[in-house]
């Protein structure tokens, strides 16, 4: 009795999340942007359309691969933050600090503004049709759509996650249309773009070409970060990781194969917002609609990048390697506002830079790498920590291969590249400095450490937050 008043009594993230949710929270990450911009970049970096739904099932089996892994690795280590903890875990906090920098500070602020910024487009493409929606404008409505977001991941995890749920639906349905539209296409006949003709043959522009596809299927690991709130963990993510990928492959080459029916290569390879132009083509007076459904699907895949990326936040905080305000949870509402609000905050500082598709282009190999390292702790631990428990046991022919794979697509653009890698590997160097001044240098001088504490009472009254098990003290 008292053990359950003690947990009634703590304050933590509890599991709330089902299988169900868990498929949306992978699915709805993954398909945001990618699918409605990435196939001219695809296209352009191999040259033929064969070649190109070629790029686009290998990375859906990449994906695949590196999610199975990642099943094991999240039964195994069942910590919020993912990668962050695996690292952590296998090879000390140095190399987790690294690898935290990069994606809390980098990856997942650009790639929500990103994503933020593609909703504002296509929500004003209805009014803009004939010239581009005015610059400021998109941003200032990508920030709107991040500041709602923002408000119904502080108020309520289910929101978020019904959230999650209701725009995953909707994004499907409009892959779906686009599908079926494809088939029609196909039984009519039209398959005379399907050919090897063109095909790039250098290596760097193939491994250019993979950038482009696996930024559409970003996200498969997504649900690894938020372990903490999945119900049943150990049954719930290996089915989520497996239902979701296998479904977001087959949606994402069905999508191109009907794309390529209706349009041919120069046709794709001028078109930023190919489902706008397919449907332009097919719908009629219908066409409208894709806008609407692309902005239903990026504002989902917001959510998404904002749900769990303020989990590796939370749990870099928990792990002493964030301010400490950021372990804290709205006393009221169970949610950890201040991670959500960090992550809100610098989303919208990068939506102020100029050109954040460069910003994204340096971090790109980084971002592979480290997701490759995180793959890498699976043979290291197995080797290093044989009796760990782990309930799903992957061959290791599955990490080895993911890791070539990893080795190609960021050692060729490094080498063909060199200035985006340089500024990517300034970017991780950053995280050098922050490391030894806030983190490894434990004796700071007292005024500076009661500074950083006011300033952390401050924020904890502004905001209504508790650190956990401290529901007593408020
Ligand atoms: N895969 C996502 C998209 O296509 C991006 C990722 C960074 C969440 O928009």
């Amino acid at each position: 009795m008292d053990t359950e008043k003690k947990q009634d009594d703590e304050i933590t993230l509890k599991p709330k999340m089902t299988l169900i949710n868990g498929i949306t929270v992978i699915v709805g990450s993954i398909i945001g942007s990618g699918i409605f911009v990435s196939p001219s970049g695809v296209l352009k970096n191999t040259g033929s359309v064969n070649a190109s739904l070629l790029v686009w099932t290998i990375s859906g089996i990449f994906s695949m691969i590196g999610a199975y892994c990642y099943a094991e690795l999240g039964t195994m280590i069942r910590k919020s933050g993912a990668d962050y903890a695996y690292i952590m875990e296998t090879f000390g906090p140095f190399p987790a600090f690294v690898r935290l920098w990069i994606e809390c500070m980098i990856v997942r602020p650009c790639s929500q503004a990103i994503v933020a910024l593609t909703f504002s487009q296509y929500v004003m493409k209805p009014i803009f049709v004939d010239c581009e929606p005015p610059d400021n404008a998109a941003r200032l409505l990508a920030a709107c759509c991040i500041c709602v977001l923002t408000f119904v991941n502080c108020y309520d995890v289910k929101w978020a996650t019904r959230v999650q749920d209701v725009f995953t639906y909707a994004k499907l349905l409009a892959l779906f249309i686009i599908i079926a539209a494809g088939i029609y296409q196909l039984c009519q006949g039209h398959y005379a773009h399907f050919t090897f003709t063109n095909t790039k043959t250098e290596v760097t522009s193939l491994a250019l070409s993979f950038y482009s596809g696996l930024f559409a299927y970003n996200g498969w690991n997504y649900l690894n970060f938020i372990i903490e709130e999945l119900k049943d963990p150990v049954r719930n993510l290996p089915l989520a990781i497996a239902i979701s990928c296998t479904l977001v492959t087959v949606v994402y080459v069905l999508t191109n194969i009907a794309f390529y029916t209706t349009l041919s290569p120069a046709e794709i390879l001028g078109s930023n917002a190919v489902a706008v132009s397919f449907a332009n083509k097919l719908f009629g007076p219908l066409a409208l609609s894709i806008p609407v459904f692309v902005a239903l699907s990026t504002f989902g895949a917001v959510n998404g990048i904002l749900l769990t990326s303020s989990r590796l936040f939370y749990a870099g905080a928990c792990n002493g390697q964030m301010p400490e305000i950021l372990t804290m949870i709205q006393a009221q509402r169970l949610t950890p506002a201040p991670s959500v609000l960090a992550m809100a905050l610098l989303s919208m500082f990068y939506l102020t830079v100029s050109d954040i598709y460069a910003l994204i282009n340096y971090v790109g190999f980084a971002c592979w790498l480290s997701i490759g390292a995180s793959v890498l702790c699976l043979p290291w631990l197995r080797w290093k920590q044989p009796n760990l428990e782990r309930p799903i046991k992957v061959n290791l022919f599955w990490p080895i291969s993911y890791i070539l794979g990893t080795i190609f697509i960021t050692v060729v653009p490094m080498i063909a590249s060199p200035y985006e890698t340089g500024m990517g590997v300034l970017m991780i160097l950053s995280s050098v400095p922050v490391y030894y001044l806030f983190i490894a240098w434990t004796n700071k001088p007292v005024f500076l450490q009661s500074a950083l504490c006011s300033m952390t009472v401050f924020l904890q009254k502004m905001l209504v937050v508790v650190g956990k098990s401290k529901k007593a003290a408020v």
